[in-house]
């Protein structure tokens, strides 16, 4: 049954509006968005499908064809758990603006791949919203409400990379976003003109402190920019001054975060000048980098890597998060099955869980589907 079908059999009619919202791969530019710096991630063909009609009694009924069984019904300002929250916190955000909803869901973001689903959720729930209520907020504040939501309802501390990706994502492109001023553009992204595909590489192992973690780095690029003087650290302009006032981790984080911001404007660079092959040593880089000076890679995620590597892809890295989840690869497209066949071996040779692979096709951010 689709999530139309299923809204009507649930609720009795035909939903106002159905709003499609994707995941994302993230090309280059992590952990870099909480510290006011650039990202260049991309929206994939997996999403979020929100089937909405608007209440005005203060309830949202919500039903996921994911999670079979009845609708839930919840007062619009209670407290939720699970994936509930999500939609919950995007209601809440909206505030006296919209009263309550009734709400079907349906999601084929490969789970626990570290694809964003829950972005891809917020957005389709906030996009329905804006259009049903014409509220006239524009894709950039639809990703802020949703973030908000993320940080105040989920308690996760994300930046706005995820969000922002969904939002505005276009086919065909990356969309580079300076996460201080909100500026952004999508930037071709033209990979089968080159004879290359980028390759995710789903490691399906999921670390479970990875929260924790997340929030851990981010208060250590609070503190590091505190004792360097600086709003974020966005701001610093000369590394090595900077490295040598501080200690430790903070050290390790601040550069990361630092020549992460450089890659991006050298692979956005690379894209201009069409030398799209030679963004693989900066892919490799920022790998290198997030293992070893941000320290949120895994030992899944580093083999993934190498042997992706070892296999004839021209650069590959993790992308999101960390601590699990997926890498990418930038792979000539006759190196495929090479790359595939390399990784896969590796993996029962070290006794790990086969890893599933999947193509990144840079797709269209939200949008209305009916
Ligand atoms: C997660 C967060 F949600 C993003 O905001 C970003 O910080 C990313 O990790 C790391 O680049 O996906």
């Amino acid at each position: 049954m689709g999530v139309v079908e299923a809204f009507r059999a649930a609720y009795g009619a035909s939903p106002q509006t159905v709003w499609r919202a994707p995941g994302r791969v993230n090309l280059i530019g992590e952990h870099t968005d909480y510290n006011d710096g650039f990202v260049l991630p991309f929206a994939v063909p997996w999403g979020v499908t929100a089937a909405l009609t608007p209440r005005t009694d203060g309830t949202i009924r919500l039903l996921s064809l994911q999670a079979p069984g009845e609708p839930v019904t919840m007062a619009t300002r209670e407290e939720s758990k699970g994936w509930t929250r999500y939609v919950v916190g995007v209601l809440a955000m909206l505030g006296d603006r919209v009263e309550g909803a009734d709400i079907a869901i349906d999601g084929d973001v490969p789970s626990g791949a570290g694809l964003s689903s829950s972005a891809a959720l917020e957005v389709a729930v906030a996009s329905a919203l804006n259009d049903v209520h014409e509220l006239g907020l524009t894709p950039m504040e639809l990703a802020l409400l949703s973030q908000k939501a993320e940080n105040d309802f989920v308690g996760m501390p994300c930046g706005i990379m995820d969000q922002a990706a969904s939002a505005l994502g276009k086919e065909g492109h990356a969309l580079f976003l300076d996460c201080r001023s909100l500026g952004s553009r999508n930037i071709p992204l033209d990979l089968a003109a080159h004879g290359l595909s980028i390759l995710i590489i789903d490691t399906q192992v999921h670390h479970e402190h990875a929260g924790g973690e997340y929030a851990k780095r981010r208060a250590e690029c609070e503190s590091a920019a505190r004792k360097l003087g600086v709003p974020a650290l966005r701001d610093v302009t000369d590394l090595a001054a900077a490295l040598d006032q501080l200690k430790g981790d903070e050290r390790k984080r601040t550069m990361h975060v630092v020549t992460e911001n450089h890659r991006v404007e050298a692979l956005i660079g690379l894209l201009r000048a069409g030398q799209v092959t030679e963004i693989g040593a900066l892919l490799n880089a920022s790998h290198l980098s997030l293992r070893d000076q941000y320290e949120v890679s895994s030992p899944e995620l580093d083999l993934a890597v190498e042997a992706a590597i070892r296999g004839g892809a021209r650069g590959a890295r993790m992308t999101g998060g960390g601590f699990g989840g997926s890498a990418i690869a930038l792979v000539p497209d006759e190196r495929l099955e090479d790359v595939q066949r390399s990784v896969a071996d590796a993996y029962a040779e070290r006794g790990y869980q086969a890893p599933r692979f999947l193509p990144a096709i840079p797709s269209a951010g939200a949008h209305r589907l009916s």
